[in-house]
């Protein structure tokens, strides 16, 4: 087989993700009716803002926010998360950054597989937040080695999966027929099964320990627990959900509404309970339920430098040490007028945002800029001139704080548990077979290279 009649990694992830968001809204109703608001109210809003919708256009990102989405899953094993980080690279998708949940009561540390490239991004940007369980911060040991056992004993992937893996990676790639049938093939991984792989009596203890841990261990394989679409006006959503008949959590997750939206913003509706069967005695099945699977939507803002980063989070710390939101919601509008003051602190215009060196941004000759090539300036004066302008970068990434936000209002407030802060990225790396890569370094080279574009006619360093 050659390179020439294998089709592109980006067009495998694209299937992937159409395949994954029509299993999803047939296993999950209320997923269909929130895509349909989403694209009504991101409609809506690009007819309002011409500003916003010429320059999606102009930096080829207008069609890609249709096709968004985001999942998640929980792995069990470090052999689960080293072959799913094979077959994500099939697609594109590549490990960034790492995430240490256990600060948040979750015992998970995780990554996102993301395609990287400007050009891939702009292709079809899907993610997946993939947690791995951490069995060494289980107390109860015997609990841990049962767990582990169960673990060990089950197969996540179809055997052709593999097969389609191994030979992706042999041959350089996957034809038209084979990257079908791998997109079939893995697809099977994320579906939810009604019946569980463990008895009631084993689903209960491992769910005492932790609701995550039972959601892991007691199935076949890791069901994808939410498709998250991207919305242009996260408020707007929030206020029609409940006339679509889907009760929002109070908070939304994140900065506060702005002008000039930075990171992530987050909201999402409650796991549902739904029916499945335990192992019985005799091979018979014992009815119950479970709750794993929730919505959620989001709105994505500037990717912030570290220096832009910092500030976040000490707002977002400050906020928090003035009113915490509560798991019921009791005090969401005291929080909200916490977070709004705090964040004043935040420039609110891109510009301001880039001078003070807060968010990445690319850089593009304008109509004007192209005539005159050859001219010499520096950066700040081209701009002034009109022969440069800017383009915020979209955050690709994930914020834990808000990840937490969303396990906990999921899993309910009675389900927290406190775990000693233990982030292990070198254990982490080990169990995945390779280095997380680093989100700000991927940003930093999306803004040089858009800056070298322009470097025939300005005279800048290109830091
Ligand atoms: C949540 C993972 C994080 C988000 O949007 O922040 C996430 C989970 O695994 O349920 O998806
Ligand atoms: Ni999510």
């Amino acid at each position: 087989m050659t390179a020439r009649t294998h089709v592109s990694a980006d067009a495998i992830r694209s299937d992937f993700s159409a395949a994954m968001s029509a299993m999803y809204r047939n296993e999950v109703p209320a997923y269909g009716t929130l895509m349909a608001l989403v694209a009504r109210v991101n409609e809506e809003t690009l007819a309002a803002d011409p500003h916003l919708q010429a320059r999606l256009e102009a930096t080829d990102s207008l069609e890609r926010i249709s096709e968004e989405r985001h999942g998640a899953i929980w792995l069990g094993t470090p052999e689960e998360l080293s072959m799913m980080r094979r077959v994500f690279a099939v697609m594109g998708m590549y490990p960034v950054g790492y995430y240490d949940l256990s600060t948040a009561g979750v015992p998970v540390h995780s990554t996102a597989f993301r395609p990287v490239g400007d050009a891939a991004l702009k292709r079809n940007p899907f993610r997946v937040f993939t947690s791995l369980l951490r069995l060494d911060l289980i107390a109860d040991e015997a609990l841990r080695a049962e767990a582990a056992a169960v673990l060990a004993s089950r197969k996540i992937f179809t055997e052709r999966a593999i097969e389609l893996v191994e030979k992706a990676e042999k041959e350089g790639g996957l034809d038209a027929s084979d990257a079908a049938e791998f997109v079939r093939e893995v697809l099977e991984t994320f579906r939810w099964h009604d019946q569980a792989i463990v008895s009631a009596e084993m689903y209960k203890r491992l769910h005492d320990a932790h609701r995550l841990i039972a959601d892991v261990v007691s199935f076949k394989g890791p069901h994808i627990n939410h498709l998250t679409p991207r919305t242009l006006d996260i408020d707007e959503v929030q206020a029609l959900m409940p006339e679509e008949g889907i009760a929002p959590k109070a908070v939304v997750e994140g900065p506060p509404t702005r002008k000039c939206p930075i990171l992530l913003r987050q909201t999402s509706f409650k796991a549902l309970e739904e029916p499945v069967s335990f192992v019985g005695e005799n091979g018979a099945w014992k009815p119950g339920s479970h709750t794993a699977r929730f919505g959620e939507i989001e709105q994505r803002g500037i990717a912030l430098t570290p220096k832009g980063r910092a500030l976040y989070d000490k707002l977002l710390n400050d906020t928090r040490a003035i009113v915490r939101p509560a798991a019921d919601g009791s005090n969401a509008a005291e929080y909200e007028a916490a977070l709004a003051d705090v964040f004043k602190a935040f420039p609110d215009d891109w510009d301001g945002i880039r001078k003070a060196g807060l968010g990445y941004f690319s850089y593009s000759l304008t109509e004007k800029g192209k005539r005159v090539s050859g001219r010499r300036a520096d950066l700040e004066t081209a701009i002034e001139a009109g022969l440069i302008q800017f383009d915020p970068i979209v955050y690709e990434d994930f914020l834990p704080v808000s990840a937490a936000g969303i396990f906990q209002s999921n899993l309910g407030d009675d389900a927290t548990q406190d775990f000693v802060a233990s982030p292990n990225q070198v254990m982490f790396e080990r169990d995945l077979g390779g280095p997380v890569l680093d989100e700000f370094a991927h940003y930093a080279g999306i803004r040089r290279a858009s800056l070298e574009m322009c470097l025939d006619i300005v005279n800048m360093a290109v830091a």
